[in-house]
């Protein structure tokens, strides 16, 4: 089926203070994307503050970053690719080490009982939160680009996948580097990646940004995706950073089967898929019901 070029940013949007959970997740079913306006707005102040922490320890530690095949790596874990020409550093943050472990504040957003209601109506009654948070944080003038992609090329599941919640930090448009989405496309299957500069990403050719609608929106703003549902954002030209932070929740029951971030790696991984169960380690904290005990 194809994807749904003439779908509005008003047709997947909805209000955080006049929440009706059974159609924000039939919105979401049908689109693969759903915007909540205002969502996160209780939590910014002190996520944007405990992001603003991490930066500058990520960047005082820069000097002693491993390589790794992604990118470098600081010692607190944040990742760094190449920056843009004429900057002041010769590399840039792109995954920010700020989650669970180390900011109660995004740690309390996750557990946000509006956002779990929307999350519930959608994957079932039982649901655990998938990682620790993840934060990618685009800095001032270029800061990187994310290519069209979809998660499921990272992190393939065995049932429905992860429902992630992307959430804006700042006021963010078509300068400071919007979400964009591509409605219907989780409906697609899982697509092949090449490896681009921001890692698996789909090829420009067939995916041209024109393809994809932006969100514009304000700090505060969240938008729901489907684990297949195409999206990515362009270079942050503003001069302030970009930052955003996700959090992903799944059926108690879900794991992954396929992971990479590399069309090599994740060539690898393929080979093990029919191998792949589920772990004690690949239990996330229940956020919604029960986990019923299954014999292993
Ligand atoms: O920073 C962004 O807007 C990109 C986020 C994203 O595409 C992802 O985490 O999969």
């Amino acid at each position: 089926m194809a994807t749904d070029s003439t779908v509005a940013v008003e047709d997947i949007e909805v209000f955080a203070d006049n929440l009706n959970p059974q159609t924000a997740a039939e919105t979401f079913k049908k689109h693969g994307a759903l915007v909540v306006r205002g969502l996160m707005k209780p939590y910014i102040d002190e996520i944007h503050r405990d992001i603003e922490a991490a930066a500058a320890e990520s960047i005082a530690s820069l000097d002693c970053a491993e390589k790794i095949v992604e990118g470098w790596r600081t010692s607190n874990g944040t990742l760094f690719l190449p920056a843009p020409p004429g900057y002041s550093r010769d590399k840039q943050i792109m995954v920010l080490a700020v989650n669970y472990y180390t900011s109660a504040a995004f740690f309390r957003s996750a557990l946000d009982e509006r956002a779990i209601d929307i999350v519930e109506a959608i994957l079932g009654e039982n649901v655990e939160v998938y990682g620790q948070g993840q934060c990618l944080y685009k800095e001032p003038v270029g800061g990187h680009p994310k290519h069209l992609h979809q998660d499921s090329a990272y992190f393939e599941h065995r049932y429905e996948g992860p429902v992630g919640i992307l959430n804006y930090v700042v006021d963010t448009d078509l300068v400071n580097g919007a979400l964009h989405v591509v409605p219907g496309s989780h409906r697609l299957g899982q697509l092949k990646h090449i490896d681009t500069f921001s890692h698996l990403g789909l090829d420009d050719d067939e995916w041209p940004w024109e393809r994809a609608l932006p969100i514009i929106g304000e700090a505060g703003d969240s938008i729901f995706f489907h684990v297949k549902m195409i999206h990515g954002s362009k270079q942050n030209h503003s001069d302030k950073p970009r930052p955003v932070f996700i959090n992903r929740y799944r059926r108690v029951d879900d794991y992954v089967v396929i992971g990479g971030t590399t069309t090599a790696n994740r060539a690898e991984a393929e080979k093990r898929a029919a191998e792949a169960k589920k772990t004690n380690e690949q239990r996330g904290l229940m956020v919604r019901g029960f986990r019923p005990y299954t014999q292993a």
